[in-house]
């Protein structure tokens, strides 16, 4: 039996929060059948709210103690989503910790399915995909950019992911002695999940239904994409800068072929000319060629039940000490 932790990270949610904790906390019987949980604690980080979020939860927390928890901790100032998740993690007594957003976009009755995934042997980090799931009411721009970061993440870290930047995720408390501290803005996610990849432990992906958010949204799109793009880059540079380098060359270089080669094809006068033009018209499928090639070892690596055992990686994590 053991103890689970599920820690909401919330900054002005009060049109969400009552709803969500109330459905997090229905799911105690299938938690306890389907991953054999025994006790619950819900940790709500209040990132700092304006808004009535904090009082909503306090009433909770009073009417819920005992094996099945509501906790509020606050913040007194805003220090942003990867730091309330920090909070509530250096807070927590659970042997699994799990988190997710407090603005009714993921699924709690999802959590039994990721915790069983958790507990089985050697597994380090287990990821709710929105990406995969029928169910997944992400909106196009938003998954447009969640699959251009996963392919990102998958190239430089050599493993298939299909949503490296899920806000829903469980993991063994003891993973997470290895993987923090991580970024307190919302790059957190992205850089969880590049670096439990370069640190060896072995990573589940669960798909899990996604909705549109209640309330209003607190991510900037381009500055937090942005901040996603350079969180992804700075983790994978740490571990396998040469990797880096040559993802960066071959998109350079598939850029700057089909740039020349359509400036200067049409424009040359003589044959060998306009062959010259051609073959840096070709560089981009060269380069694409290049970046096939540095996913040949993909296959090898994609996520799946094969693939539980951790492997050391830089040395960092070793199964027993996960599954011990
Ligand atoms: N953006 C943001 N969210 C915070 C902060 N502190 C806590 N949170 C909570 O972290 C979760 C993620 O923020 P969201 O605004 O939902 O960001 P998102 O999930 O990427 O995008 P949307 O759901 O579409 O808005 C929510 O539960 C927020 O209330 C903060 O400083 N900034
Ligand atoms: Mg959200």
């Amino acid at each position: 039996m053991s103890r689970l932790s599920v820690v909401v990270p919330v900054y002005n949610e009060e049109a969400a929060i009552g709803h969500l904790l109330q459905r997090i906390l229905s799911i105690t019987d299938a938690l306890q059948q389907e991953a054999g949980i025994s006790e619950l604690e819900v940790l709500v980080v209040d990132d700092g709210s304006t808004d009535r979020t904090a009082h909503i939860v306090e009433d909770l927390a009073h009417a819920h103690s005992g094996p099945v928890a509501v906790r509020l901790i606050r913040h007194p100032v805003n220090l942003g989503y990867g730091a309330a998740l920090q909070t509530g993690f250096a807070a927590s007594r659970g042997s699994l910790l799990a988190f997710l957003d407090g603005d009714l976009t993921y699924p709690p009755e999802s959590l039994p399915r990721l915790c069983r995934a958790a507990q089985r042997p050697g597994v380090g980090l287990v990821l709710g995909d929105r990406m995969t799931s029928r169910d997944s009411r992400m909106p196009p721009e938003r998954r447009l950019g969640n699959a251009l970061f996963a392919l990102l993440a998958s190239l430089l870290c050599g493993t298939r992911l299909a949503d490296c930047c899920s806000g829903m995720r469980v993991l063994p408390a003891r993973a997470w002695q290895r993987l923090g501290p991580l970024p307190a803005g919302l790059e957190f996610s992205p850089s969880m999940t590049v670096r439990a990849l370069q640190r060896g432990l072995a990573v589940e992906q669960v798909p899990i239904p996604y909705h549109e958010r209640v309330g209003s949204s607190k991510l900037k799109v381009l500055r937090d994409g942005l901040r996603f793009l350079a969180a992804i880059v700075a983790e994978a540079w740490r571990y396998r800068p040469g990797r880096v380098c040559f993802l960066g060359g071959a998109t350079g270089a598939c850029l700057l072929g089909a740039g020349a080669g359509l400036a200067l094809l049409p424009r040359q006068p003589t044959f060998f000319l306009r062959l010259g033009a051609g073959i840096l018209l070709i560089a981009p499928a060269l380069g694409a060629l290049a970046l096939l090639l540095a996913r040949g070892d993909l296959h090898g690596k994609s996520l799946s039940a094969a693939r539980l055992a951790l492997h050391p990686g830089d040395g960092n994590v070793k199964s027993e000490e996960l599954t011990s």
